[in-house]
């Protein structure tokens, strides 16, 4: 009886010191470190002790709570052993059961745990010492308690136990979305940040084989190229191999440094790379990033390789990405058959179901998915666009950015390669398919040899992804991958030993693709069509023709009056060269080239020595919606104004050629009027006059300025692009960088590089302060194929002067009129008459008489204005560059005439030449 009175008090006791620790946990969660805080610079006793054991916070609550259960079940096994013995084990047993739940949930839950939260700082601060003290001796036994509770638990276990106050602080905010105070994306994201610290960088890294990197002695354009082009606009910059991180290269360091700094070297360029290791928590990676100010740190492994990279987005991404991965739903189909003999199947298929389509065996132990089979094929992350032959099938990889811009592949199409043998088509076909595996390795990569990253080195031309030739003809499939793997000129840099290890086998029932493929075939065809239209072109530049008919996208026909001036002996034809040294448009003799004396229509032949330096020479059309600064461009690269410009919507409205000479190469700039909706016969056949130029040149640049997003007209125009044209390179312009920030110019670089694709490189420019514009020339130079120059050196455009003189008046009449004017607004020069002295010199003087079309009355007074006041200012301004022009004093005389509704009537537009 004595030892039951004696369990009995041990047992209350036990409660009691069970409600303590209550008390404690509840004191340790509602105290805030910030007052603790202040409490130490107030210096009150036990604050500093108190801070020690918040740092630790979820430990020490452990603690508490180990303490409180351990008396809790002592407790009841003493209770239980007295009522037993007395009252027999049924009954005893029962009682216990009542007695001690209700005991407990009072005494040790409630009452506590109130005193515990109302009195939180007293309690905390004075069972401090306690703690300390208890911790020294059970905190490894807690630890070890916590792992267990975890293992035994399913899913993932709380790193410091259920204990710590971000669970209670999580059950706070369930509690809150479930009475609606927090919308659920909320509660994912407050709950993803407790997750943070519970997270290693290694695991949300970008791993070591899918860094996209750069070696450090690439040139600071190599570098920019690659990281439009990757969508990454950090890229980490490596010495002898990946595992020496050197430094990183920031997109906005290049294109603020742009011009001449593009050929220094990345490592002159570069930034100081963070290295953390692999295993730091999330929430410390992001306050390390913060506090740093860098967003991209190298995650060291335990044996100090590198592991692989953590960005700052892809800490963000652990908190609001889940959110967006939970409504995804572009889960990409794993097989769709084209129907045309290729597939096109998901980067995750696994080889062996690949091979299973094409009746192969596909035998590899080194990759599992397509995609992994392109990487290991290619030597390095693969990219859309990219292509490789494997295992006698031709891989080309699809996809875009992701949601963090990066590029990624999704799917891939898949055909077999054709056989020499076995093809069906003309020699020429033959050779397409060649080329088509030339481009292969065009987007960017690490390890690249640079070549394609070259701005300035001839690029391979792209192909647009998903238009694969298909193959022509039935193609048995049979032999080795080493032998089907590298047809001519193909690049091939990957490990023949790797080939050997690596065997195709025919599978006795496979054997034949579809021998009919419509589709790609009039693909096929349209692009012969291009292909003649294009040489025709060039046929008609370099030989017999009057320049006037094989300008404006070699269709405009000589209008009327140019054809009037040209008889009276100042007709067109006559173009500009610089006068050496002076820099300014000359005019030459009429009935005369002006690099020589070479009659009229015979265009410079270039000569041998040109062609065996490697001479470059082609077109290239600059298109985009209005405004965005295609003539500006234009003329800058030209060094001479041939376009008009102004902010004034369709300023431009024909095709103008300028040319740019270089020793090595030159270039035929073709400016177009910007694309837009059109809402006059005018507008379309302006717009249908661009599409035309599409075709016939070998560079189409789609300029978008730095200071406007890329919308919806950008994209109509890209797809009018790729339409009529999918072969032709397409580089991208971003144009009046020098208006915005270097920050705003890389990510215009990134939205215009996603527009295009991988394969198209993206240039930023200022024609108006002259940035960049060598780097876009030797980006030209390098898509050209090697060739002749298709005009005498020196020529700066083939623009007729009539049609020069009446776009300066239409540019001085456009400066200060608004609304639907500009729109009204036509020039024809209706004669030039030069007056001759008789001296030998040439005329003294030039009469030069030009209308001014309106379509409405009202539109006529604003021009003429108050007593002919603005008329006169247009034809001051006028004058003087007529004068530079010709290079003669002129007599300009300008009329004012309505023409009405001139834009939408096809007679009076035939009149004006369009
Ligand atoms: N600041 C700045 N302004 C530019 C630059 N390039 C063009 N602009 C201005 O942008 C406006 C439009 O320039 P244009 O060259 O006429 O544009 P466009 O694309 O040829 O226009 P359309 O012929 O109407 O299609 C003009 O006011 C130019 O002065 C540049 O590099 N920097
Ligand atoms: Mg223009």
């Amino acid at each position: 009886m004595p030892d039951d009175v004696l369990f009995v008090v041990a047992a209350l006791l036990l409660i009691g010191i069970g409600g303590l620790f209550a008390a404690i946990d509840a004191a340790l969660t509602t105290v805030s470190m910030a007052r603790v805080e202040d409490m130490m610079k107030e210096r009150r006793a036990g604050a500093v002790r108190l801070a020690t054991v918040l740092q630790g916070r979820g430990t020490y609550v452990g603690l508490a709570v180990l303490m409180r259960v351990t008396c809790e079940t002592a407790s009841v096994a003493l209770i239980a052993l007295v009522l037993t013995d007395s009252i027999g084990v049924g009954w005893g047993l029962f009682a216990t059961i009542i007695g001690m739940a209700v005991v407990s949930y009072i005494a040790v839950g409630v009452g506590p745990r109130t005193l515990g939260r109302q009195h939180a700082y007293t309690i905390a601060l004075s069972s401090a010492i306690v703690l300390q003290a208890i911790g020294i001796l059970l905190k490894p036994l807690t630890r070890l308690l916590i792992l267990l509770g975890n293992a035994v638990t399913p899913g993932k276990g709380f790193r410091n136990g259920p204990f710590a106050t971000e669970v209670e602080l999580r059950e706070v905010v369930d509690l809150a979305e479930a009475s609606g105070v927090v919308a659920e994306g909320e509660r994912r994201m407050i709950q993803s940040v407790f997750d943070l610290g519970d997270t290693n960088a290694k695991e949300v890294m970008v791993p070591r084989p899918e860094m996209i990197w750069i070696e450090e002695d690439k040139t600071a354009a190599q570098a920019m190229n690659l990281a439009v082009r990757s969508g990454h606009s950090r890229i980490p910059v490596i010495g002898e191999n990946p595992d020496d991180i050197v430094g990183v290269v920031y997109l906005k360091d290049l294109v603020a440094a742009g011009g001449p700094a593009m050929s220094a070297l990345v490592r002159d360029a570069m930034r100081e790379a963070e290295f953390i290791p692999d295993s730091k928590p999330l929430d410390k990676v992001l306050a390390d990033m913060q506090r740093t100010r860098n967003h991209m740190a190298m995650l060291v492994d335990e044996y100090g390789g590198i592991a692989g990279l953590v960005t700052i987005e892809d800490v963000l991404e652990e908190i609001v990405g889940e959110i967006t991965d939970e409504y995804d739903t572009d889960e990409v189909a794993p097989v769709e058959d084209l129907e045309d003999g290729s597939y096109r199947v998901s980067a995750r298929l696994p080889v062996e179901d690949l091979g299973e389509l094409f009746g192969l065996d596909i035998d590899d132990d080194e990759v599992e998915t397509v995609g992994g089979l392109l990487g290991l094929e290619l030597g390095r992350v693969p990219l859309p666009g990219a292509r490789v032959e494997s295992n006698g099938l031709l891989l080309v990889a699809e996809g875009g950015p992701n949601r963090r811009g990066r590029q990624r592949i999704t799917t891939v199409l898949v055909r077999r390669v054709d056989e020499p043998e076995s093809t069906v088509e003309a020699d020429g076909d033959r050779r397409d398919g060649h080329a088509d595996v030339e481009s292969a390795d065009t987007p960017p990569s690490p390890g690249d040899d640079g070549d394609t990253d070259t701005p300035s080195a001839p690029s391979p031309k792209p192909d647009a992804v998903g238009n694969t030739p298909c193959p022509a003809g039935a193609v048995p499939i049979g032999g080795t991958a080493t032998e089907s793997a590298t047809p001519p000129g193909a690049r091939t840099d990957r490990d023949p030993t790797r080939e050997r290890a690596r065997t195709v086998r025919r599978r006795p029932e496979a054997g034949r693709v579809g021998a009919r493929c419509p589709g790609p075939r009039r693909d096929q065809q349209r692009r012969r069509r291009a292909r003649r239209r294009r040489a025709d072109l060039r046929r008609r530049a370099r030989h017999d023709q009057h320049p006037d008919t094989v300008r404006a996208s070699g269709g405009r026909r000589e209008c009327a009056v140019e054809r009037r001036a040209r008889i009276r002996g100042r007709g067109p034809g006559q173009r500009h060269r610089r006068r050496p040294g002076d820099g300014h448009a000359v005019r030459d003799q009429p009935g005369r080239l002006c690099g020589g004396d070479r009659p009229v229509g015979h265009p410079h032949r270039s000569s041998g020595l040109r062609l065996m330096a490697e001479f470059r020479s082609g077109f290239v059309c600059f298109v985009g919606r209005p405004n965005t600064g295609k003539s500006t461009l234009t003329n800058a690269l030209v060094g001479e104004k041939i376009a008009i410009t102004s902010n004034r919507p369709q300023t431009t409205r024909h095709t103008i050629r300028g040319i740019v000479n270089r020793d090595d190469a030159q270039l035929i700039l073709v400016d177009t009027p910007g694309l837009h909706r059109p809402r006059t016969l005018l507008g379309q056949r302006l717009n249908d006059l661009v599409r035309d130029t599409y075709s016939e040149v070998d560079v189409i640049g789609v300029c978008v300025p730095a200071d406007e997003a890329v919308g919806p007209g950008d994209r109509w125009i890209v797809s009018q692009v790729r339409q009529m044209a999918p072969r032709t390179t397409v580089l991208g312009v971003v144009t009046k960088i020098d208006r915005v920030t270097p920050d705003r110019v890389a990510a215009q670089l990134m939205a215009l590089s996603q527009l295009l694709g991988p394969t198209s490189e993206v240039v930023p420019v200022s024609a108006k302060s002259g940035k960049q514009l060598d780097v876009l020339t030797d980006v030209l130079v390098g898509l050209m194929d090697p060739g002749p120059a298709f005009y005498p050196d020196g020529e700066l455009t083939d623009e007729p002067e009539e049609t020069l003189m009446a776009e300066f008046i239409r540019e001085a009449a456009l400066e200060g009129v608004r609304d639907e004017l500009p729109h009204s607004l036509a020039v024809v020069i209706e004669e030039v008459i030069p007056r001759d002295d008789g001296d030998g010199d040439g005329p003294s003087m030039v009469d030069v008489h030009a209308i001014l079309y309106v379509e409405r009355d009202s539109q006529k007074g604003i021009i003429i204005g108050h007593k002919g006041s603005r008329l006169k200012e247009v034809g001051t301004v006028a004058r003087a560059q007529i004068e530079k022009l010709l290079g003669t004093k002129i007599y300009l005389d300008l009329h004012v005439k309505v023409a009405k509704d001139w834009q939408r009537d096809p007679k009076q537009l035939r009149r004006m030449g369009f």
